[in-house]
C-alpha cells in the first residue's frame, strides 16, 4: 500500500506557527506565514494550469519567493526543479527543454538568460517573474505578487516525484536526478539530525545556494525539518558579506565549500565573525587538512568535512563533531552503507586499498530523467556509484583520492572538461587543448587549460580565460593556461589526461 506523504507539508508543520521560519534581507516570515504563503503559491500554480508531476523550473535568487515556490510546487504535487543561476541562456535552455517544464519562474536578475532559454524550449507556455517586470519572452508572463488560487492537495505519496536536480555528473551533459518526497524527510533524519543534531533553536546560514542539492538541504530541508530558522542571502557570496551576516544574524550552523573557507582565510574579516556557530560544515570537494588547521587557528572552529552528491540528495559520509580526522571525510552517516569496489566490481574489505566508492541509503534518486544508459551506470540496485576514488583508513575513516574519469570540480561544482575545451577550440590561437584539474595554492583543484598554439600564433593566457568567461558560466573558466608543444597521446590518438595532470602539477 502506498503511503500518502508530502515533503512540503512535513517541512511546513515542523515549526511552531509563531516561530521564525525564514529571514532574508528583505523580509522575515513565521512558520504560520510561510505555510500560508506557500499554499497561496501552490494555488496560484494550479490556477496557471500546473498539473501533478509536471515540472516547474526555478531560476531565482535565494529569497522568500524561491523558498515558497519550491514548497508551493511540492504542495501542489508538481515537481520543483531549481536550477543554477550561474549558467548561460543556452545552458538554461538545454535544461528547460529537457525537463519539458511549461512554467519557468525567474528572478529579474536572470531575465536575459531566461529569454534565450525560453526561445530554445518550445514546451514553455508561461513565465512567472518575482518582483520585476519583463518582456521579450514570447509567452504569457505573470507577476509573483498576483499569484492566487485555491489550494487543494496534490495527493502525493512517499515515492511520488518531488524534486529534480540537474547535474553534469560524470558525463558532462546535464541530467535531471529525480527525487522522491520521502528522500527529503530521509536527509533531515539522517545527516541533519544524526550528525548535526539539529533542533528548533538552530539558525542556518549557507553559502551554497538553494539550487544546489547541498544548499537546498542547508537552507530549506534542514532548517524547516528541525523547526529552526533559515537565513537566506540573495546576493553573490563574498567573505565580507557572509562574515557580516554571521555577526548580525548569529547562525548556529554555517555551510560552505572549501574554496569559500580559503577565501575567508585570505580576507580581513574579523576573527570573531563566526563566534555564534556551533558547527561549520564543508562539502562539495575534499577539505585539505592545512585549510582545516588554518581555519581552526584563526576562527576557533572545527570544520566538519563531508561528501554528498546530487544523486544522494545530501551528505552520506562525514566527520563527526568532536571526532574530526583532518584530511579525511570521516565515516558513513547513520542510515547509509558504504563500499569500496575494485575495477571488476569486487568489494575491497582491506584498509589501505583504493577503489571506487559506492553508497546505499534512503535518499538516493530514482534515476535520471530520460537517460537510460547513464541511469544504469550510476544506479545499481540499491547502490549508487559515486565516481569518486576512495580508500578506507585503518581507523575506519575514508579518504578521497580524486575522481574516476575526466570530470572535475571547481568550487564544489562539476565542470566538464570537454565543454571548456569546445569553447577554447573556437579561439583562433588554439590548435589543440586539454582541460585538467590542478591544485591552487590552497590545495584546491581548479580547471587549467593545456594549449597547443595554432602555427605562428602566440597564446595570450588572459585573453583565453576572458574568452571562456564570455561563452561559458564563469565558474567553468580555466584559472590558468599552460602552453605545450604537443599533447601527450596514446597510440590510438587519445589524449593522455593522466600524463597531462602530472605535468601541470609539477
Ligand atoms: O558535493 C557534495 O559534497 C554534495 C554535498 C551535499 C549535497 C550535494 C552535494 C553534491
Amino acid at each position: 500500500m502506498a503511503t500518502a506523504f508530502n515533503a512540503a507539508e512535513y517541512l511546513l508543520s515542523a515549526g511552531h506557527p509563531d516561530a521564525t521560519a525564514v529571514v532574508s534581507p528583505r523580509r522575515s516570515l513565521t512558520y504560520g506565514e510561510l505555510a500560508e504563503e506557500s499554499r497561496r503559491v501552490a494555488g496560484g500554480l494550479l490556477e496557471l494550469g500546473v498539473r501533478p508531476e509536471e515540472r516547474v523550473m526555478f531560476c531565482m535568487v535565494d529569497d522568500v519567493e524561491l523558498l515558497t515556490g519550491i514548497l508551493g510546487a511540492m504542495l501542489a504535487g508538481a515537481v520543483a526543479v531549481p536550477v543554477s543561476t550561474m549558467v548561460t541562456g543556452l545552458e538554461l535552455g538545454k535544461m528547460l527543454a529537457d525537463s519539458r517544464a511549461r512554467l519557468l519562474c525567474v528572478s529579474g536578475e536572470f531575465a536575459e538568460q531566461a529569454v534565450t532559454a525560453v526561445g530554445l524550449a518550445p514546451e514553455v507556455t508561461d513565465v512567472l517573474l518575482d518582483r520585476s517586470d519583463g518582456d521579450g519572452f514570447g509567452v504569457r508572463t505573470h507577476q509573483w505578487p498576483a499569484l492566487a488560487g485555491t489550494f487543494h492537495s496534490g495527493r502525493t505519496w512517499a515515492d511520488s516525484p518531488a524534486l529534480w536536480l540537474y547535474t553534469s555528473g560524470t558525463t558532462g551533459q546535464p541530467k535531471g536526478a529525480m527525487h522522491r518526497h520521502a528522500s527529503i524527510r530521509a536527509v533531515c533524519e539522517t545527516y541533519a539530525r544524526g550528525v548535526l543534531a539539529t533542533t528548533p533553536v538552530d539558525r542556518f546560514l549557507s553559502v551554497p545556494k538553494l539550487f544546489f542539492a547541498y544548499g537546498l538541504g542547508n537552507s530549506c530541508f534542514f532548517p524547516l525539518g528541525a523547526g529552526g530558522t533559515t537565513l537566506l542571502e540573495p546576493s553573490r557570496p563574498t567573505p565580507a558579506l557572509f562574515a557580516r551576516r554571521a555577526r548580525e544574524e548569529q547562525p548556529s550552523l554555517f555551510f560552505a565549500v572549501p574554496t569559500f573557507y580559503a577565501a575567508l582565510l585570505a580576507s580581513d574579516v574579523p576573527d570573531d565573525s563566526f563566534a555564534s556557530v556551533r558547527h561549520a560544515v564543508s562539502a562539495g570537494e575534499p577539505l585539505p587538512a592545512s585549510l582545516f588547521e588554518r581555519f581552526r587557528a584563526r576562527f576557533g572552529l572545527e570544520i566538519l568535512d563531508g561528501i554528498g552528491s546530487t544523486e544522494a540528495l545530501h551528505i552520506f559520509l562525514s566527520n563527526r563533531p568532536g571526532a574530526v580526522r583532518p584530511g579525511t571525510t570521516g565515516v558513513a552517516v547513520p542510515g547509509y552503507s558504504l563500499q569500496i569496489r575494485d575495477e571488476a566490481g569486487a568489494v575491497i574489505d582491506a584498509a589501505g586499498k583504493p577503489g571506487e566508492l559506492f553508497v546505499a541509503g534512503p535518499s538516493t534518486a530514482t534515476g535520471y530523467w530520460a537517460r537510460y544508459d547513464a541511469t544504469k551506470l550510476v544506479f545499481q540496485g540499491e547502490w549508487l556509484r559515486t565516481g569518486d576514488s576512495y580508500v578506507r583508513n585503518e581507523d575506519g575513516t575514508f579518504t578521497c583520492l580524486g575522481r574516476f574519469g575526466d570530470m572535475l570540480k571547481a568550487g564544489g561544482i562539476w565542470v566538464s572538461p570537454s565543454e571548456v575545451e569546445e569553447r577554447l577550440r573556437q579561439h583562433p590561437a588554439v590548435a589543440e587543448v586539454a582541460v585538467v584539474a590542478a591544485p591552487d595554492a590552497d590545495g584546491l583543484d581548479k580547471p587549467v587549460a593545456c594549449v597547443v598554439a595554432a602555427p605562428g600564433v602566440t597564446v595570450d593566457p588572459d585573453e583565453l580565460i576572458e574568452f571562456c568567461r564570455e561563452g561559458l558560466a564563469a565558474f567553468k573558466r580555466p584559472r590558468g593556461v599552460v602552453e605545450l608543444a604537443e599533447l601527450p597521446k596514446t597510440a590510438t590518438g587519445k589524449i593522455r589526461r593522466n600524463v597531462i595532470r602530472e605535468q601541470v602539477r609539477d
